[in-house]
């Protein structure tokens, strides 16, 4: 055991005059400027190099005091991490926002400018990526010993433009100034395989062994980014694979006199993590992502084994250090790669190894729609990984020898759990494969674990209820609280003080201030400031002016018609009928603001966001509306945006068919800063209402049950469209080309699908979305009593911290323990 690194003084130092020196250095020696040239982007930076050494001091700190220790490390392996910018984050964790904001107006200059000039890493589509860094916070200012294993995508999730209302993406060039919060480690790397054929032979002990003999291979070169938890010096890392290709001597032995090869080989191989798929929620059936999946999960694996054995521990007990969760089905192939691992490189024997595999394993799962459970094609499979085909036909074939023990002559059975797909060609399934390798298996919230269990993973929850658990998921306090509503943060520890950023639950000492009309008052005044601080944004985004006094009805999320933001859509088009046909109709003024990115390749998301911004531009100008309807799509929302997005929302729109969004993150986003809701019985908006109490959420619209009933029996839409007038008018305008200069054919597929299949029932939940609708309206003249709602929702929500989910997942999975890091 080595000396305890000493790091103190020089950038260690965190006083006032400390932290100012040191970004004074960096100016200097990092950027290479003086102070009178200094661009924004190296003030920037020497502001966050300035963090940085603060974090790398607590992280050496934190290795320092692991090293050596009999202890359990978290392995979180996801294929997005949706972080949003680091700097401000780091500030409030750290505790010197404060300070930081003072040297700034000392060097005399605006803080804010340089906080805008931060790139986020934009590593995630949404809601999954975006959990992922909730709960690396989580895990780190819960002083759990934790790796976060990804991809170092080259483009993150597009960027979002509108041109003539229409979606543009253009791609994310997150790393063009460089990335001041990772550090390469060229020194750290893996080599991964692809292809080839394997070849059966006789080790030196006479047993039978295989050997995969591929056809390619890259190298895997890490990336880490220092994790600091909340007011702890505990700083774990997260650590994102790029690819390169190799530079070996038989690399290059092997392409000689082929110089145009080998550089084509160096092109290949970077590609691998290039690029975020930007789909959320359908999975494409693409060879480059399974490549990405594999790639990364190949490295983390590889890592971890080293890791493991530096403390020299013994392969068997590889469980008791390592708690592995896989998030989704992206890294599944983690099972066979553990397999292949332990088997083949390690010598283990089968039993042994499918031993340590399950216990190491924990899964979970994100979603119920059919078409994004993930399935490969056998061939492309057996293609790119002949060694990992053999490894689960192997799996299987032992896995259904106990199905068919246990339901003997039930062959449908065996079928249906069989981790090849064989109803119509071959494919492997990997929640299958998933669950087969797991010790664990949850969903993430309670009506979605529910309907795994009864349906989704109905036969796997039959076998093995044991391994079955619901972990609601949760979002940072720290970011979506304190960070983005600093106004309301103050307010609340006036009150209470600030333990509850740490103990949420806490926030129900708020609970009779609600009855203070002095606090209404205040809490009022907060949420008027953070809506004309949105309405600022908007203006400068859009041009278009938003009424700060109007109530903020607020969708944002990825576009999805499960989403159903073409109801919201149908309903503002109703209010603009009723005004219309009657100019003195008594409307509570209301901004409708929207906001989400749509798949390139979906085309239906984008002629929604189209149909939203048509709408807008008819609704927005129309004299007779005079102000009561504005309708507004904010563009590029990502976690940077988000901020002034959530703090701002009076009323949250959470209106998915039930039973298709399988928790939501945004519904706990809004409630949290104090938005009502108005939603379905879906996902965690069953638990948020449970919270806050029924009379304090607007619900509305068919259960998951009726849902699936309805379905069953026939879902006929024009049932409805002819049983109500109002929706008969409102698909009206939209056929007849009201909103689209007269041309029927543009919104033409839009209507059809909802006329003709309506596979998202918006026409059976239209009546009710409609007449709640109204009572939000009755409710919000009342601001006496919206303001009590609004604080009985942001005191009751400390369910919806990641930290409870993380505490959960950390007893009953992981079995880890925190590790308390001192800095001296
Ligand atoms: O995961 C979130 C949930 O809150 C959402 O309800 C759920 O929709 C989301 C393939 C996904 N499920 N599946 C994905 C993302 C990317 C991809 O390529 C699937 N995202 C979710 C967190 O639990």
């Amino acid at each position: 055991q080595s000396e305890p690194v000493s790091c103190t003084g020089g950038r260690a130092d965190m006083s006032l005059d400390g932290l100012r020196r040191t970004f004074r250095e960096h100016v200097f020696y990092t950027q290479g400027r003086f102070p009178s040239v200094a661009t924004r982007n190296d003030l920037y930076m020497a502001f966050a190099y300035t963090v940085r050494d603060q974090l790398l001091h607590r992280w050496i700190k934190t290795v320092e005091q692991m090293a050596g220790k009999d202890l359990k490390i978290v392995s979180y392996l996801s294929a997005e991490f949706l972080l949003g910018p680091h700097l401000e984050n780091n500030l409030i964790n750290l505790g010197i926002y404060d300070d930081v904001l003072g040297i700034a107006k000392e060097e005399g200059f605006d803080i804010q400018v340089i906080f805008d000039q931060e790139e986020e890493p934009g590593l995630g589509n949404g809601g999954l990526g975006r959990l992922a860094a909730c709960y690396l916070d989580s895990l780190a200012s819960l002083e759990v010993p934790a790796i976060g294993y990804g991809i170092r995508y080259e483009f993150g999730i597009f960027d979002q433009e509108i041109r003539d209302g229409w979606q543009v993406e253009r791609t994310d060039q997150w790393l063009r100034l460089g990335n001041p919060w990772e550090l390469a480690r060229p020194e750290i790397t893996c080599r991964v395989s692809f292809g080839g054929r394997t070849e059966p032979y006789q080790d030196d002990r006479g047993r039978y062994r295989v050997r995969w003999i591929p056809h390619r291979t890259v190298k895997g070169v890490a990336y880490d980014t220092p994790i600091l938890g909340y007011r702890v010096n505990t700083c774990n890392l997260l650590r994102l694979w790029k690819a390169e290709a190799i530079e070996s001597f038989e690399f290059e032995a092997f392409n000689v006199g082929d110089y145009y090869g080998a550089v084509d080989e160096k092109i290949y191989s970077e590609n691998i993590t290039k690029v975020l798929y930007p789909n959320d929620e359908p999975v494409q059936g693409k060879q480059l992502r399974l490549e990405q999946q594999y790639f990364f999960v190949s490295c983390s694996l590889q890592d971890m084994l080293r890791i493991y054995k530096l403390g020299g521990g013994k392969l068997d007990r590889f469980s008791r250090h390592f708690a592995i969760q896989l998030n989704d089905t992206h890294p599944a192939l983690g099972v066979a790669e553990l397999m292949r691992l332990l088997v083949d490189e390690e010598g283990m024997d089968w039993e042994p190894a499918w031993d340590v595999t399950c216990k190491t394993f924990g899964y979970t799962n994100h979603t119920l729609l059919p078409e994004a459970l993930e399935k490969w094609p056998v061939e492309l499979f057996a293609g790119l990984f002949p060694r990992h085909m053999e490894i689960i036909y192997e799996i299987n074939r032992r896995f259904l020898d106990e199905v068919r023990r246990r339901w003997p002559g039930d062959e449908a059975r065996v079928a249906r759990m069989s981790l090849i797909d064989e109803s119509g060609g071959r494919f492997v399934r990997m929640a299958h494969l998933a669950c087969v390798g797991s010790h664990a298996i949850n969903g993430v919230a309670e009506l979605h674990s529910r309907l795994l269990k009864e349906d989704v993973l109905r036969d796997f929850h039959e076998m093995t209820p044991e391994k079955f658990s619901n972990k609601t998921n949760g979002v940072t306090p720290r970011r979506f609280l304190v960070l983005a509503n600093p106004g309301l943060t103050r307010l609340i520890e006036g009150k209470i003080g600030d333990t509850w950023i740490r103990r949420p639950e806490e926030l129900r000492k708020l609970e009779p201030c609600a009855d203070d009309p002095a606090f209404r008052e205040e809490w009022r005044r907060v949420k008027l400031e953070n809506k004309k601080n949105l309405a600022r944004v908007i203006r400068e985004r859009t041009g278009i002016e938003v009424d700060p006094a109007s109530m903020f009805d607020i969708q944002v999320k990825r576009l999805h018609e499960y989403k159903r933001q073409h109801l919201n859509v149908l309903h503002i088009i109703a209010l603009y009928d009723r005004i219309k046909r009657n100019p003195s109709y008594d409307l509570c003024p209301r901004t409708f603001i929207f906001g989400g990115k749509a798949a390139p390749g979906y085309f239906m998301a984008k002629l929604i966001i189209k149909l939203i911004n048509s709408v807008g531009d008819t609704v927005n100008r129309d004299p007779d509306v005079n102000g009561r309807l504005k309708v507004v799509f904010f563009p590029d929302l990502n976690v940077k945006n988000a901020k002034f997005i959530y703090p701002a929302a009076d009323l949250s729109e959470q209106i998915s068919t039930a039973g298709k969004e399988a928790s939501g993150t945004g519904n706990m986003k809004f409630s949290m800063n104090g938005a009502l809701t108005i939603g379905t019985l879906d996902g965690a908006n069953v638990e948020i209402r449970e919270e806050v109490g029924a009379e304090n959420f607007f619900l509305f619209g068919l259960t998951a049950e009726e849902v699936y009933s309805l379905k069953r029996d026939g879902y006929r839409p024009m049932e409805y469209f002819q049983a109500n007038p109002e929706l008969q008018r409102v698909v009206e305008r939209i056929a007849s080309g009201y909103f689209s200069n007269g041309d029927r054919e543009l919104f033409k597929p839009l209507v059809d699908a909802l006329m003709f299949h309506d596979t998202f029932m918006l026409f059976a939940d239209f009546g009710s979305y409609a007449d709640v609708q109204g009572r939000v309206d009755e409710a919000y003249r009342d601001r006496e009593h919206w303001t009590r709602m609004s604080i009985l929702n942001s005191a009751r929500m400390g369910k919806f911290s990641s930290d409870r989910a993380i505490r959960e997942y950390c007893e009953d999975i992981w079995k880890v323990k925190p590790v308390p890091i001192l800095l001296e």
